[in-house]
This record gives structure tokens, C-alpha cells and sequence, in this order.
């Protein structure tokens, strides 16, 4: 009789031993090319579950992987663990935020290792202890002498609820990301970093290896626009501005500005207005401070502003333009303000509409109506353009820009929708801002040599809206490093994107304390070879650490420019038809299932699922077929064989070896290209296959089979970990499997069957092509759609379905 699976036994007498043995510690005196395997670092939030396990397990295996291909891998893990929910569970359990992020940090250490992941655990970093912020305090005094930090009065988004600041990536139609409360505008000095000094270059992602749609994102976040700024002129106002610049990328428009708008932050709002007007402006602007960006551009929201009693002059026709005031025009974008042009503009259009101005058709709309129903936006023939009458609205692009900076009444600009990073914090739970304020010498940024700027134990933690270290009169009075005069302390903190920004650095060299981190092993380890986690960090994040790495370059700390060679981004985990996360409160705990079934059980579930990057929906049952095939795994290679099986033939010997190949080489295939769900089926199907072979042949002395079940531990082994090395030391091996090398195959007996498969367009033979006798229906549909031939036939043509015959056809139906 041979014992049951229990993986209650095996995985944490697994887990002890590795880390006694230390075979996942990462040495930088290695002979093999290095890998850094990077997974996104979990926030302290409080338990891991299964959302937690999606992200983390698979990024385990491909680390695991890339160790038996040969690579010196290190898997680091660590904890974000500064931010705004330990000071909400302060305020609302009275327990110390750092009390409260340490015992999560506990709990979530013991389920990480359970997880059985092969992390350096030596080299854990928490970002909120002082021998890290330190440094991360340490960074912002490298971005102030470089000019890359700045302090500024600035319009901020403000939540009610949670009292603080947030970043415009914060504010999620136009509520807090976390509470949900409707945001509005406060003007605050702030600090903020340089980020804009980098969007030209952001937008490059030369030789890096990432996700199409993540790049996208990193785009759009960017938002680039060339264009050009015009000057209306209003010197006749007698202010001391004499003109009011627009930003438009549709200059080929402006014959047909019939009015300005300014946004109601616009310096030039109040002074502008006449006083017949400035009670309704003064109302309007102070209403304007409860909407938020995404609300001001929504497309959905009736336009609003007010007339300030003023005109301006148009640049070309010196006709008499009005000037407006209206949300919908951005005080961060361009100038400010905008030339609006009804005709051609959508926002402009409902603008006018509502407030009786005219429509000026300029570009002539493909079909010729009496007046317009909506704006046209697209291009044209120019008219009613002066000069420019009869242009292609391209042309006249050139054209007007051109004329204008001739005249000095334009030029040529881009405008980013990027803004500056704003990174304070009226919080307490955060790396403190290593400034000080004198009376004499003003700003003045803590010496080195006095970091870090330790967080004071005692703190009141009451939703004020202040940081609760402007109440800690020890905290704040210090006296100037300058001057010697009493000073006070900035009691803003940073954010916490601040110090994510950067602890993949401090992973190489975690106790080093003469910098953030040692050059040497810096210079080693760096860049990340991939980066694993989810994609709701395109923009925040992973932005954030690009332009860090980018200014530390600039600046000489480090000598790359990019920080994550290759990306890579999972989907999310659903559970009750929703993302599983802790604010919808549908979160599933790994703990009971780990228990339950095992944690190499949880993974390969996990893994099951489907495409990685698409996630899927959480099931128990998936859980318990993926449980029982383990149990088989364990009889098929433990169990003795019964009395009596004939001996294997010759061509049943020679199609397990066939077997075995093709499987190692679908397995290597899938890992390297992250498709764990089809490498689990290929596990799978040669599971099955070798049960037949044990049921029907005495075999198991012959070295074929010896064969079969070591690539079978082999091939099991990254993905689940404890199991293979369990059933790798019964069958009589010694050392770890983990350190083993990834079985190889023989490209001849790999070769798969292939068939032809007949491309059809509608019904009629059009294309062959030899593929995998294993082929998918996505797959065939992918090659099929490409094919020069098929492509030709349905250009411009709707398909309406694809019928898919395995093993023989595809047929391509058009509408
Ligand atoms: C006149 C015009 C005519 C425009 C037309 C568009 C169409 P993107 O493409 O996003 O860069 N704009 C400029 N500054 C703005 C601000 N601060 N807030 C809101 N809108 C602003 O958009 C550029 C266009 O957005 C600019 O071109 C301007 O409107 C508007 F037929 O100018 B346009
Ligand atoms: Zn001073």
C-alpha cells in the first residue's frame, strides 16, 4: 500500500526545507545569465486571497521555469506598506497604522509561504520601515537639487470623506477611488515631481517587450496633441494682459470662432469680467469647484458657463469676439482657453446652442444641408476662410500656422495631458517630505546625514484634513540646518506611488546602508527581466517607476533608462460577476482551500482558469477535478503495477517516447509564452496517456517508462512545486527537482501529426495550409484570417460567422 496524497504533510515540509536549505537565495557570483523575475508587491491590506494567488502563482512558476532553463533567477518578495487604509483603521479601531500593517505584514508572510513560492525571502523589503524610506526620502532631496521636485500652489482634487488630497488617477468619475464621495477643487502648496519634463519620452517604448493595450493606456494617460496657440487680442481692455492665448489642434477652423471660453480658474476669469456681470461669474467659478476634470469633460452633462461682458478680437477678421467662461475648458490643458468654432467642435456646438451664439460653417461637411443638425468634426474643404477658402483642411493646417507665426500672432505647440506628479500627502502613515521651513533661508531640504526624518510613535489620528503631524509639536519644531533659527518641519508625507517607485532597486541590495542600494549588484541584477501584475497599474505605477528610472539616469544613479524590460499582465479574478477585490466584499480566502487541497492544487486551479491575461471566474468544482488529477498523478507514479500485464510492443514503445517529447516540448512552449491552461491540458492528456500504458503493459522496470515519469515531475515542477518534489524524492532521486534542468526534447519524435486544413469563403475552397493535428479553433481562425489569399476575398466585408470542422476545414461566412 502506498501512502495517500496529503499535501497537509508534504508542502509545509517542503516549504521548511527549501528555506533551510536556502535553494531559492539569489547569488551574484553566478556563472549563469541572470533573471530577475519581478511580481508586483503586495499592499498591506490585510489577508492574501485568491485574487492575491492569481497574480503570484503563476509568476512563480515562470521564475521556477526560467531557473531549470539555466538562468541565475532571483524571485524577490516584499511589502507596500505605507498608505491611507492603516490610517483609516487607526481612525476607526485606534490601533497604531503601524501596528496595524506590521501584524498583516505577519499573517501575509505565513500565507505567502504557503503559497510555496520560490522566493529570496532574504531579500524582503517593507517599505515602511525606516531603514527604507530613508532612502525613499533620500530620492526626493536627488529630485529637488536636480530640479525635478518643485513646491507650487495648485489646484487639487480634494475628497471630503477621506480628508486628503488625491491624484487625478485617484479620482474615478469624478469620486474617490476609495470611498466613493464626490470630489472637488482646493488650492494647496504642494510638492510635486517633474513628470511632464519626461512625456516625450515616455512615449517611447522602443525594445521594450509589453502589452499592446498597457502601452495604449500609457499613451492616452500621455495624451499628446500638436497644435497650435493663437493670440485673440484684448489690449483694448486696458489690463495689464493684452492678449488671451488659445491652444486648438483644428486651427483650419478659427474662421469660424464665434466665441472664447476660459476655464473658471483661467487667471484672466475675474479681471475680465464687467461689472454687470462679475456677481454671475464670481458664482460660477465657485460653483466650478465641485466638479471634477472627469466631470467637466464628461459628454454627457449639459454645457454650462457664463458670458463675462468682454470681447475679444479676432486675429485674422478683427471681428468682435465674446468671452465666456465654462467648465468644460481645463485650467490644465493647453493654455487654459479655447477659440470656439460650434460648427466643428461637438462641445462647441451644444455650447452655442444653449447659449443662442452663432454657427459658422467653415470646412464643408460631405453632405451639403441647410444649416447644421450637429458639429461636423471631420476634415473638409476650407470656406468661408478668407484667403484659405477652397483648401483641404490638412493643407490649411500648414497654411495657417505658418501665416500666423509669420505674422507673430501664432505658434506651433504640443500639448500633453500629462500633469506634473503631485506627491503630498496631508497624511500620517507615509515617508515624511525631508523639508524645512525657516523664516530666513526659506526652503531648505534636510542634510543627508539627518535622514531619515523618522515618523513620531505618538500621532492623533483624526479626520481634520491636516496631517495629523502638523498637531505633533515635537515633529514640526526643529531648527534650520542652515541658519540655526527655530524652523518648522514640512507635515505633509509622500505617496505612497513614491515608494513603489523604486523598491525593485532595493531588492538587489536590501541591508546595504550607504545608499538605497549597492552599485554592484545594482549594476548586476538590473533591469527586471519581466514584470508580472495586474493591468489597473498602467498608468499610475508603472508610469511613475519609468520617469523615476529616467530622472535617477538623469541624475547618475542609475545607468538605465527603462526599469521593466518586459511586461507582462494578468486578468482578474470574478466571483460573483464582479472583479474579486476587498471593496466589492466578495473576496474568496486561499487559507480554506490551501487546507483543503493543497496549495499545488490552488495553483494549478488557478492556472487552469484559462489565458492568463484574461482571468476568469472562481469555481470550487474546477478546484476538485484539478485535486483528483493530482491524487492520479501520485498513483500513476507510486502505485505498484499489477501481476500478469503483457509486455509493451515495439510501436507502442516507440509512441510513449513519442509522447514524452511532444509533451516536453508543448509544456516549454506554453510556459514560455504563459499559456498555463493548454500546458496543464497537455499535462493532462499525457497523464492519461501513461495511466493506459501502466493498465495495459508490465513496464515499469523498462527505461522508457523511467523516462516518461521523471519528465513528468519535471514538467509538473513549476507550476506545482511540493507534489514533484515529493514524488521526485520517492522514486530515488536526491537533490531538489527545483534545481534540475528542464527536461529537453528530440525535435524528430516531437514532431506533431499535421493535417491540411481547407480555408473555405463561403462554402467555396480558397486556401490550404498544413497545420498541428492539435489545432484550436482559435487558432485555425488566427491563421486563416491572416492568410494573403483569404485576406483578399474579405477585405472590407463583414464576417458574419466561422464554421470550424476539426481536423479538416474552415469556413469563412461573409454578410
Ligand atoms: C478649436 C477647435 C475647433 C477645436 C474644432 C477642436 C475642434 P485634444 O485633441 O484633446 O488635444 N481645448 C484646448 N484646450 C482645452 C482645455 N484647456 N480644456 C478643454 N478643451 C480644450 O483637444 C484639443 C482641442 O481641445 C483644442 O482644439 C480645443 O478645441 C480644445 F473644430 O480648438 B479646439
Ligand atoms: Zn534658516
Amino acid at each position: 500500500m502506498i501512502p495517500a496524497y496529503n499535501p497537509r504533510e508534504i508542502e509545509p515540509k517542503w516549504q521548511e526545507r527549501w528555506e533551510r536549505e536556502g535553494i531559492y537565495r539569489a547569488r551574484e557570483d553566478d556563472s549563469r545569465p541572470k533573471w530577475y523575475a519581478l511580481t508586483m508587491f503586495p499592499y498591506t491590506s490585510g489577508d492574501l486571497h485568491i485574487g492575491h494567488w492569481y497574480a503570484l502563482a503563476p509568476s512563480d512558476a515562470l521564475a521556477r521555469f526560467m531557473r531549470m532553463r539555466g538562468y541565475n533567477v532571483m524571485h524577490p518578495i516584499g511589502f507596500d506598506a505605507f498608505g491611507l487604509p492603516a490610517e483609516n483603521a487607526a481612525i476607526k479601531y485606534g490601533v497604531h497604522p503601524r501596528e496595524w500593517t506590521m501584524r498583516n505584514i505577519e499573517r501575509m508572510r505565513r500565507q505567502l509561504r504557503s503559497l510555496g513560492a520560490s522566493y529570496d525571502w532574504s531579500r524582503e523589503v517593507i517599505t515602511c520601515l525606516p531603514e527604507y524610506y530613508r532612502w525613499t526620502q533620500w530620492f526626493f532631496l536627488k529630485l529637488y537639487e536636480g530640479g525635478l521636485a518643485y513646491r507650487a500652489k495648485a489646484p487639487v482634487n480634494w475628497c471630503p470623506q477621506c480628508q486628503t488630497v488625491l491624484a487625478n488617477e485617484q479620482v474615478v468619475e469624478g469620486r474617490c477611488e476609495r470611498c466613493g464621495t464626490r470630489v472637488y477643487r482646493r488650492e494647496l502648496e504642494q510638492w510635486f515631481f517633474r513628470i511632464t519634463k519626461y512625456a516625450e519620452e515616455l512615449l517611447k517604448f522602443d525594445d521594450l517587450d509589453w502589452p499592446e493595450h498597457i502601452k495604449g493606456m500609457q499613451r492616452n494617460w500621455i495624451g499628446r496633441s500638436e497644435g497650435v496657440e493663437v493670440k485673440f487680442d484684448i489690449s483694448h481692455l486696458g489690463l495689464e494682459e493684452r492678449e488671451i492665448k488659445v491652444f486648438t489642434t483644428r486651427i483650419d477652423t478659427i474662421y469660424g470662432v464665434t466665441f472664447l471660453a476660459l476655464a473658471p480658474e483661467h487667471p484672466l476669469s475675474r479681471k475680465l469680467s464687467s461689472p454687470d456681470y462679475r456677481a454671475e461669474v464670481e458664482r460660477y467659478i465657485e460653483e466650478s469647484r465641485y466638479l471634477s476634470d472627469v466631470d467637466r469633460e464628461s459628454m454627457e452633462r449639459e454645457r454650462t458657463g457664463v458670458f463675462t461682458g468682454s470681447y475679444a478680437r479676432h486675429p485674422l477678421t478683427g471681428e468682435e469676439i465674446p468671452i465666456w467662461i465654462a467648465d468644460y475648458v481645463l485650467p490644465s490643458y493647453g493654455t487654459g482657453a479655447v477659440m470656439g468654432v460650434p460648427a466643428h467642435d461637438r462641445r462647441d456646438f451644444e455650447f452655442a446652442r444653449r447659449f443662442g451664439l452663432p454657427v459658422k460653417v467653415v470646412i464643408r461637411p460631405p453632405e451639403q444641408k441647410e444649416g447644421l443638425s450637429e458639429a461636423y468634426e471631420g476634415p473638409g474643404e476650407m470656406m468661408n476662410s478668407g484667403e484659405f477658402s477652397g483648401m483641404w483642411s490638412e493643407d490649411g493646417k500648414r497654411a495657417l500656422a505658418e501665416y500666423l507665426e509669420r505674422k507673430g500672432l501664432g505658434r506651433r505647440a504640443v500639448s500633453y495631458r500629462l500633469r506634473d506628479w503631485l506627491i503630498s500627502r496631508q497624511r500620517y502613515w507615509g515617508a515624511p517630505i525631508p523639508i524645512i521651513y525657516c523664516s530666513e533661508c526659506g526652503i531648505v531640504p534636510v542634510p543627508e546625514e539627518d535622514l531619515p526624518v523618522l515618523l513620531p510613535e505618538e500621532a492623533e489620528f483624526k479626520p481634520t484634513g491636516e496631517s495629523p503631524l502638523k498637531y505633533c509639536d515635537s515633529f514640526v519644531n526643529t531648527s534650520c540646518p542652515r541658519c540655526g533659527r527655530a524652523a518648522r518641519r514640512e507635515t505633509d508625507t509622500m505617496d505612497t506611488f513614491m515608494c513603489s517607485s523604486w523598491y525593485f532597486l532595493r531588492y538587489t541590495s536590501p541591508g546595504y546602508d550607504k545608499g538605497p542600494f549597492d552599485p554592484q549588484k545594482a549594476t548586476y541584477w538590473l533591469p527586471v527581466d519581466l514584470y508580472t501584475g495586474g493591468a489597473e497599474h498602467a498608468t499610475m505605477h508603472l508610469l511613475y517607476a519609468r520617469f523615476f528610472i529616467k530622472a535617477l539616469n538623469d541624475l547618475g544613479i542609475v545607468s538605465f533608462r527603462e526599469p521593466f524590460k518586459k511586461l507582462f499582465t494578468q486578468g482578474t479574478i470574478i466571483h460573483g460577476g464582479r472583479k474579486m477585490s476587498k471593496s466589492h466584499g466578495n473576496v474568496i480566502p486561499a487559507d480554506p482551500y490551501v487546507e483543503k487541497y493543497g496549495a499545488d492544487a490552488v495553483r494549478l486551479y488557478l492556472m487552469f482558469l484559462g489565458p492568463w491575461e484574461q482571468g476568469g471566474e472562481w469555481n470550487e468544482s474546477g478546484l476538485v477535478g484539478i485535486w483528483r488529477w493530482l491524487n492520479r498523478v501520485w498513483r500513476l507514479v507510486l502505485e505498484p503495477q499489477p501481476e500478469g500485464l503483457p509486455e509493451i510492443d515495439e510501436s507502442s514503445a516507440s509512441e510513449l517516447r513519442r509522447m514524452t517529447h511532444r509533451t516536453i516540448k508543448r509544456v516549454y512552449n506554453d510556459l514560455d509564452k504563459f499559456r498555463f491552461n493548454t500546458m496543464i491540458a497537455a499535462l493532462m492528456e499525457y497523464t492519461n496517456f501513461l495511466s493506459r500504458i501502466k493498465e495495459t503493459y508490465r513496464i515499469s522496470e523498462l527505461p522508457v517508462w523511467r523516462e516518461a515519469i521523471r519528465t513528468l515531475i519535471l514538467l509538473l515542477a513549476p507550476s506545482a512545486p511540493h507534489i514533484a518534489e515529493e514524488l521526485w524524492e520517492r522514486i530515488g532521486n536526491s537533490g531538489s527537482v527545483h534545481l534540475q534542468p528542464f527536461p529537453s526534447w528530440d525535435e524528430e519524435l516531437a514532431r506533431e501529426q499535421e493535417f491540411e486544413l481547407v480555408i473555405q469563403v463561403n462554402g467555396k475552397v480558397r486556401d490550404k495550409v498544413k497545420v498541428p493535428a492539435s489545432i484550436t479553433e482559435e487558432e485555425a481562425r488566427e491563421i486563416a484570417l491572416k492568410r494573403e489569399r483569404i485576406r483578399s476575398y474579405i477585405e472590407g466585408r463583414e464576417i458574419r460567422r466561422i464554421i470550424f470542422v476539426p481536423g479538416r476545414l474552415i469556413n469563412i461566412v461573409l454578410a
